[in-house]
């Protein structure tokens, strides 16, 4: 077929009489141009379409694999290379033609089809980013951090609350700057001898106090201290430690206080060193239950239990407050493997029967058996309850089984522990063997708290009467700090032997800048804005200057019945992780950290909730 019939322009009328001879000077020009720009655009395919370099390689020259074959090979070897040419170029052929149909499949598209395609791609090349590949230098899947509403706050309108609120922050700023000065990288401080201080919790981790307290930081804009945290964390922090930590500790002070921080700040570096750690306590869940060690050495991975822990059991309150993290740490590190432990200590509880409906503190991760019948919502049961509602909470309320484990738990708690004094305060008591021991902790006071944030979702019309019950701990919780000498709590009060919320034995007499009465009156305050909870936590912030404030900082006071106090010389890591921060919320408007965006984990670090029907902070 002769090239000009492929032109269209030969139909043309005013080419009827012309033959290929007789063309004018134009008409050769654009011929000519016709003709070389066919030529450019065979060149163009073979240079350009995928695989020509192997064509040109096949084709037009060998290459050097194939010549060295020709070269120095034998006859079969070259007749190896043919073949492996035809291969290429029959495999050349298929691409095209593969390529071909694709272009025309996407030719005979709608626009917005395409655009469907395009996302459908970008979605597909994201989730292998979660999955395999999309991985930063760490081997961390590469997520978009969306800041949770709520992270700061903005000051209130109310001139005494705002006075107030500021006076808590000037409290933070000392006990900060005392840590500073005198204990930097220490775990904790002694503010009266001025020196660092180490609990054998955290084996040789260091910092405890600078990873507690970040948050805090961060929640009242001391935005230069919070870096200075951070390059700390940075440039020390580190657990590769030939030593022994309590799982327990470490989890809701570290790994809680990492994640808080990076939900707060978006600083990858919090969430690198919180699934470094989360990683590090794995090994803890290698039991013949799965129900963790209480005890684990990070380097060895060999965990233990309590030496006091009945029958070499671990501690309910203990095992059962990892949860909140390690969903956390799965989302942030695609690993699996964190929320399924947790899931698993459920699973093991599920099986077993509870002594009238309530949890024994102690269980054995042998044989998943519990341990004595030692039943408390206070020291070793505590935060168990505590996690069992804010999974449910943090999961966007669709952990329906974490719901029901609560508010069963809370009933059998109500029925069998909860009891009114003569003089009409309400208590938990604790439960031994079948017995009832008329005492309640500190530690126990937090279920006020507690209760109160579980109370608009009790089942059968309860949420009145569970506010209730709340009110009425807050109100004996407070009576336990009104009915001392300095107006500080008690670790433990008894409604016995003709004494209400007091302390009678000397070993539960001191105060150790516990945060459980303060946190219960700011959850009280949320829900009710009823003024006299502000009253009582500004009764707890002049006791603490007045007593627990000295020269380097803030202690702990060995008996809160004493006119002189003797301070302890600790500093508490938890003293500004937790009872600075809720006083400083409890005198904060409710948008700041709201309970529909954020749970605190015990140790007060907020985490926030994972909310499915909108944007989610992993995508
Ligand atoms: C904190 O470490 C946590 O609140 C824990 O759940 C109980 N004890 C201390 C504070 O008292």
């Amino acid at each position: 077929m002769p090239v000009a019939t492929l032109l269209p322009f030969t139909a043309t009328p005013s080419r009827k009489s012309s033959s290929p001879t007789s063309f004018r000077l134009t008409e050769k020009f654009i011929l000519l141009l016709v003709f070389s720009a066919f030529i450019t655009l065979c060149f163009g395919a073979i240079f350009f379409l995928p695989d020509s370099s192997k064509l040109l390689s096949g084709v037009f020259f060998h290459s050097s694999a194939v010549e060295t074959n020709t070269r120095k090979g034998t006859d079969s070897d070259s007749n190896i290379a043919v073949g492996t040419d035809e291969k290429i170029l029959a495999k050349i052929r298929k691409d095209h033609e593969k390529a071909l149909v694709e272009a025309k499949d996407t030719l005979q598209k709608r626009p917005d089809e395409i655009k469907q395609d395009i996302q459908n791609e970008k979605d597909k090349v994201l989730k292998e980013g979660l999955g395999k590949g999309g991985k930063d230098d760490d081997n961390l899947p590469v997520i978009e951090y969306v800041r949770p509403p709520g992270a700061t706050g903005h000051e209130p309108s109310n001139p005494e609350t705002k006075e107030r609120r500021e006076k808590i922050k000037e409290m933070m700023k000392f006990a900060w700057d005392s840590y500073k000065r005198y204990a930097w990288g220490s775990n904790e401080l002694r503010p009266v001898s001025m020196q660092g201080h180490s609990s054998n919790l955290f084996g040789d981790i260091k910092g405890a106090t600078i990873v507690d307290a970040l948050d805090t930081l961060y929640v009242m804009q001391m935005y230069e201290d919070f870096e200075m945290a951070t390059e700390w964390v940075e440039k020390n922090l580190d657990f590769n430690v030939n030593a022994e930590v309590s799982v327990f500790e470490v989890n809701i002070r570290f790994v809680g206080g990492l994640l808080s921080a990076y939900y707060l700040s978006g600083k990858e570096v919090f969430r690198k060193k919180a699934i470094q750690l989360g990683e590090k306590l794995l090994p803890a869940f290698k039991t013949p239950t799965g129900i963790p060690w209480a005890l684990l050495n990070l380097k060895s991975g060999i965990g233990r239990n309590w030496p006091w822990a009945s029958g070499g059991s671990s501690i309910l309150a203990e095992y059962g407050t990892l949860h909140l993290e390690f969903m956390h740490l799965s989302k942030l590190s695609g690993n699996p493997a964190f929320a399924e432990k947790v899931m698993n200590i459920r699973k093991v509880l599920n099986r077993l029967d509870k002594p009238q409906g309530l949890y024994p503190n102690y269980l054995n991760p042998n044989s998943g058996q519990w341990g004595q019948h030692h039943v408390s919502v206070g020291g070793l049961g505590d935060s168990f309850y505590e996690y069992l509602l804010k999974a449910w909470l943090m999961s966007d309320k669709t952990d329906e089984e974490g719901k029901k484990l609560y508010y069963d738990a809370l009933q059998a708690i109500e029925t069998s522990l909860m009891r009114k004094s003569s003089g009409g305060l309400t208590y938990i008591a604790e439960w031994k063997g079948g017995l009832l021991e008329h005492k309640m902790g500190h530690l126990t006071c937090f279920a006020g708290g507690m209760i109160a944030l579980g109370a608009d979702g009790a089942p059968e019309d309860k949420t009145g009467h569970q506010m209730e019950q709340a009110a009425e701990i807050a109100r004996t919780c407070h009576e336990s700090y009104a009915r001392t000498t300095l107006k500080l709590g008690p670790e433990g009060f008894r409604f016995d032997g003709g004494v209400e919320a007091i302390a009678t034995r000397q070993n539960e007499k001191y105060f150790i800048l516990r945060p459980e009465v303060i946190e219960t009156y700011m959850y009280m305050w949320r829900f009710t804005h009823d003024p006299k909870y502000r009253e009582w936590g500004w009764e707890a912030v002049q006791a603490l200057e007045k007593h627990c404030r000295v020269e380097g900082g803030y202690s702990g006071v060995r008996d809160v019945y004493s006119s002189s106090p003797n301070h302890d010389d600790v500093q508490q890591s938890f003293y500004l992780a937790e009872t600075l921060k809720y006083l400083f919320l409890l005198f904060s408007d409710d948008d700041h950290l709201p309970f529909e965006h954020w749970v605190f984990n015990t140790e007060a670090h907020p985490l926030p909730i994972h909310h499915h029907s909108k944007k989610a902070i992993l995508i």
